[in-house]
C-alpha cells in the first residue's frame, strides 16, 4: 500500500547487510539556503559512504516515500521552493494524496523504521519552544523519539529552544539522552549548553549495545544521541545567545507561528551572523553522519555476534 522507492545503493545494502544511515530532507529544503543545501546533503553522504555504510536520504515525492535519492532528485528537491515539511501529522495525508514533501525529523524516523534502518543523522532536533508555556509549540520529534526505535545523532536540539523544557519533557517521555565525549549537553552551534546531560557515552559501540538492549527490553522508542560541533567550528554560546535574543525578539511583529518557526528562526541567524551560522550548521551535520556511520556498523557488528 505505501509506495516505498530504494535507491540502488540502498537497495543493495539492505539486501547484503551494509549498515544504511538516514538522513533527512528538511534540513535541505528549510534549513539551509540553495546551493549550500545541496552541497552539504551530497557531502553528509559522501560522509557516510566514507565510513563504510550506505546513505538514505528520505523525502515524499509524488506519493512515493523515496528511502535513498538519487543525486538528480536530491538536486531537484534542493532548488524547490515551497515544498512542504512533513512531520508524523502530514506524512500520511501527503502520500495518499500523491503529494511532496521534505521529512522532518520525526518523519524520518518513521521512514527509516519502515526501511529497517537503525541510525539517523541530522543537525538538530525540535524540542519545546520557547514561550511553550504558553504557544504549546512542542516539536513532534520528541514524541517520535518516545514511540520509533531509531537512534538519531544531531547536535543537541537547537539553542533557539528552550533546552531545559526539552530536556525535562525527553526525560519524560523515556528518551535516553546522550552526549556524546563530555557531561555537558552540547547546544547545536555551541558546545556547550550550561545543562548536564542525563547520559555521557564516548564510543560508537556504547551507543550501539544501548541501542539494542533498548530493543531487547522491548522499549518502543530510539536514542537521542547529542554530538558537540568540533571545537574549530563552534560559535561560543556567549556570542550565539545575543543573535538568538534578537531574532527571537522579532517572531512577534514577523507574524511567524507554527511550522514556520524554526526555519524563520534559522534564516535571521544565519543573516545576522553573516552566514557564520550556516558554516558551523554544515560541519556539526558531516561530523554527525561520520558518526552515524560508526555507530550503524557498530549496531551490525553487535547484532550478528
Ligand atoms: N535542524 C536544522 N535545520 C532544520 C531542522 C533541524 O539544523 O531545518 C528541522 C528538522 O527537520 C526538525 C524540524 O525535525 O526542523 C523541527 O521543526 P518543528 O519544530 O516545526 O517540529
Ligand atoms: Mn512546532
Amino acid at each position: 500500500m505505501i509506495d516505498m522507492s530504494h535507491s540502488t545503493e540502498v537497495a543493495e545494502a539492505l539486501r547484503e547487510g551494509v549498515p544504511v544511515v538516514a538522513l533527512e530532507s528538511t534540513i535541505i529544503t528549510h534549513g539551509m539556503p540553495y546551493p549550500q543545501n545541496l552541497e552539504t546533503a551530497r557531502e553528509a553522504e559522501a560522509q557516510v559512504r566514507a565510513h563504510g555504510a550506505v546513505p538514505a536520504t528520505i523525502a515524499v515525492l509524488n506519493g512515493t516515500l523515496h528511502v535513498g535519492l538519487s543525486d538528480r532528485l536530491l538536486e531537484r528537491l534542493a532548488r524547490a521552493h515551497d515544498v512542504a515539511k512533513l512531520s508524523r501529522a502530514d506524512l500520511a495525508a501527503c502520500l495518499s494524496r500523491s503529494g511532496s514533501g521534505a521529512t522532518t525529523v520525526a518523519a524520518t524516523m518513521i521512514a527509516a523504521r519502515l526501511a529497517g534502518i537503525d541510525v539517523f543523522a541530522t543537525g538538530g532536533i525540535g524540542g519545546v519552544h520557547r514561550g511553550a508555556e504558553t504557544s504549546f509549540d512542542i516539536s513532534a520529534d520528541l514524541r517520535e523519539l518516545s514511540e520509533t526505535p531509531v537512534t538519531v545523532v544531531a547536535a543537541g536540539a537547537k539553542a533557539i529552544l528552550d533546552l531545559p523544557k526539552t530536556l525535562e519533557v525527553l526525560e519524560t517521555l523515556g528518551v535516553p539522552v546522550i552526549a556524546v565525549g563530555q557531561d555537558e549537553l552540547p547546544a547545536f552551534w555551541s558546545r556547550s549548553s550550561g545543562l548536564k546531560a542525563p547520559l555521557r557515552m564516548d564510543t560508537a559501540s556504547e551507543i550501539a549495545a544501548a541501542h539494542l538492549m533498548r530493543g531487547a527490553l522491548g522499549l518502543p522508542g530510539g536514542q537521542l544521541v547529542a554530538q558537540p560541533v568540533p571545537p574549530e567550528h563552534e560559535i561560543p554560546r556567549e556570542d550565539i545567545s545575543a543573535v538568538i535574543d534578537v531574532a527571537l525578539s522579532e517572531l512577534p511583529s514577523a507574524g511567524v507561528s507554527g511550522k514556520a518557526v524554526t526555519p524563520y528562526l534559522l534564516q535571521r541567524i544565519f543573516d545576522l551572523t553573516g552566514g557564520a551560522s550556516l558554516r558551523t550548521n554544515v560541519e556539526l551535520v558531516l561530523n554527525n553522519a561520520r558518526l552515524a556511520a560508526e555507530i550503524a556498523w557498530e549496531i551490525q557488528d553487535q547484532r550478528n555476534f
